[in-house]
């Protein structure tokens, strides 16, 4: 059978799918993407061959789903084998283009794709987008949360842990999926076309899998690539990057006065930039403000995002574990006017700690490193003149932050750094630290 063509695949929802029949489909990694992505193709009549690096046991009871499935599996190791003779390749979101596994694919000419990609081909509704280095669950949450006001079905999904995929096949046409997207997806997307896309804001991030700040803004603004001038882009014009990527766009103007500030829940100014883009998200289609403005004053924010868990003799104890990024830090040190004992650390993605370490002079008055890169934060934050201690583990650090708050203080988690030298994810950085913040005497 011969690879798939542009023509096959402008097709969405059921013919798309009926193109993939008998196809040879290779699925590369099997996390929450590849999974979702080998039962569709699979579902689909495709014949599907999945890879990863893991054990069959360490990936766990829903790859042994897909073998019964008929999937055919190599796991355990790395397996460039995988793309040999295949149709399709379609990447999980952690995989980078220029893998040893997606290489020889690539100088083959086979048609590569993201689970993003396959997962908008296969359904028809329509697609609200939005991207950002930083505060795009939280727009994502929020957007979702404001159309429960209109009668159109909404599927929040994507980046923010529900692969399209997963849902292509049941989520009907007439609905609105809102869609948290990451440079990582949008990598590997062609004809995804969302009909609103929003950019929040663009700062350094990511740099170690994408190799420079203009590659990474790149990635971002292939967001607006299919969207035409009957589509809608959101802008954040306070943020330099995102506004200069207006070029890239088809826009007009449009004011709409909602809420009172002092009707919104989430802490931080950058949370005030969130709820405007889930707002103008929302707006698009065509709900009544004074709905969003009942949305807005009932949001409460999303786990693991300035996550509020606990007072202890006057201390307050914040989850902020998806503070992945420097800029994502910074926002959340800004998010306080109380003095700060913030816990950081992990793999630092080959970031420069000097920014974060500037502004959290004044604002921290104790800082615990941890994980990989702690000991590079920890140098940073000494030079700006903070205290800084270094622990093994995050409950060492949650200890010796607890020692350094007085009431009235703030102990933050925010690590500035990936999680994937001590926990699976950031997710469960953030549990096992609401854990032990909850098991404080
Ligand atoms: N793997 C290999 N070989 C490799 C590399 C990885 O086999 O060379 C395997 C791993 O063993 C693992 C699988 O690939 O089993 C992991 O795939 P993945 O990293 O793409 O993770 P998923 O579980 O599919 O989760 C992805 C997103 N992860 C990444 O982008 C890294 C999740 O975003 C997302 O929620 C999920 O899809 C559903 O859409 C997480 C994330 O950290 C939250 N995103 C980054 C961010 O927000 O900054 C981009």
């Amino acid at each position: 059978m011969s690879p798939l063509k542009d023509a096959d695949v402008v097709a969405r929802g059921r013919a798309y799918l009926e193109s993939l029949a008998g196809r040879r489909v290779a699925v590369v990694g099997l996390g929450k993407s590849g999974l979702a992505a080998a039962r569709l193709l699979q579902t689909a009549g495709a014949r599907v061959i999945a890879s990863d690096q893991k054990t069959l046991a360490a990936l766990g009871a829903d790859a042994r789903g897909l073998l019964a499935l008929g999937v055919t599996l190599l796991v355990g190791g790395s397996h460039p084998e995988v793309t040999q003779g295949a149709d399709l390749v379609v990447l999980s979101p952690g995989i980078p283009l220029d893998s040893p596994l997606v290489v020889p694919a690539r100088a083959e000419g086979i048609p590569i794709i993201g689970e993003l990609e396959l997962g908008w081909r296969a359904m028809e509704a329509d697609t609200i987008a939005i991207t950002g280095t930083n505060g795009k669950t939280t727009t994502t949450a929020l957007t979702g949360a404001l159309l429960a006001e209109q009668a159109r079905p909404v599927l929040v999904g994507g980046n923010i842990g529900v692969p399209l995929a997963a849902h292509a096949l049941t989520f009907g046409a007439d609905g609105l999926v809102v869609c948290e997207v990451s440079s990582f997806q949008l990598e590997t997307t062609e004809a995804f076309h969302p009909r609103v896309a929003a950019v929040l804001n663009v700062t350094p991030d990511h740099l170690d899998r994408h190799g420079s700040f203009a590659a990474y803004l790149d990635a971002k603004a292939r967001i607006f690539l299919n969207q035409t001038s009957a589509d809608c882009a959101v802008l954040n014009a306070d943020d330099e990057a995102a506004a200069g990527l207006a070029g890239r766009t088809k826009l007009n103007g449009h004011v709409e006065r909602i809420c009172p500030l002092g009707e919104v829940f989430l802490r931080g100014a950058h949370n005030v930039e969130n709820v405007l883009a889930a707002t103008a998200c929302a707006l698009w289609t065509g709900i009544a403000p004074e709905a969003i403005r009942r949305g807005i004053t009932r949001f409460r924010g999303v786990p693991h995002r300035i996550e509020f868990v606990r007072d202890l003799k006057g201390v307050h104890y914040y989850n902020d574990s998806k503070g992945t990024n420097v800029a994502s830090t910074i926002k959340a040190l800004e998010s306080f006017s109380e003095r700060i004992v913030l816990i950081a650390g992990g793999i630092g993605k080959g970031q420069d700690f000097t920014a974060l370490a500037d502004a959290a002079r004044g604002r921290v008055l104790h800082a615990v490193v941890i994980g990989q890169d702690g000991g590079k934060i920890g140098s940073a934050l000494a030079r700006a003149g903070i205290p800084v201690t270094e622990s093994v583990s995050l409950e060492g650090a949650l200890h010796a932050a607890r020692n350094a708050a007085r009431p009235g203080d703030v102990v933050l988690l925010s690590p500035a750094c990936a999680s994937f030298d001590m926990f699976d994810n950031f997710e469960h950085r953030g549990d096992v630290f609401r854990g032990l913040v909850q098991g404080l005497a």
